[in-house]
């Protein structure tokens, strides 16, 4: 193996390591849900190359309100999906769109872009 094929396959295993960090493992921190006059836990949620925050807790058992702002060109984001909340949204840019739902039993709840890749997570206290 000559140098410059050693700095390839060095660069491309950067690559790989950073995608696997940037999508699967990195979390960012767990912001709470603030609380309207109403008592709707409301969060305000960024899709910018992700979610942010990606990790929001919230209480069980009070109307959650997610107010999602795509604020990127790129088509990623487009959609999020809440599985187990059976919900989807389409999200046009620069748009808020709320999605309600009601937290149920404690535990982590993800939600993703259409294709799997952005993830955040519910964690239900
Ligand atoms: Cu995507």
């Amino acid at each position: 193996m000559n140098t410059t094929q050693l700095v390839v396959t060095l660069v491309g295993f950067g690559v790989i390591v950073w995608i696997v960090w940037y999508f699967w493992l990195w979390e960012g921190e767990a912001v709470s849900a603030g609380t309207s006059a109403g008592g709707v836990q409301v969060v305000d949620v960024t899709v910018k190359g992700g979610y942010q925050p990606a990790s929001i807790v919230v209480e069980s058992g009070r109307p959650l309100r997610l107010n999602f702002t795509r604020r990127e060109a790129s088509l990623c984001g487009e959609e999020v999906v809440l599985p187990d909340f059976g919900r989807r949204a389409h999200l046009p840019e620069n748009h808020t769109v709320a999605v309600e739902i009601l937290p149920g039993a404690p535990g982590e709840y993800e939600f993703t872009c259409g294709m799997n890749m952005y993830k955040g997570k519910l964690i239900v206290r």
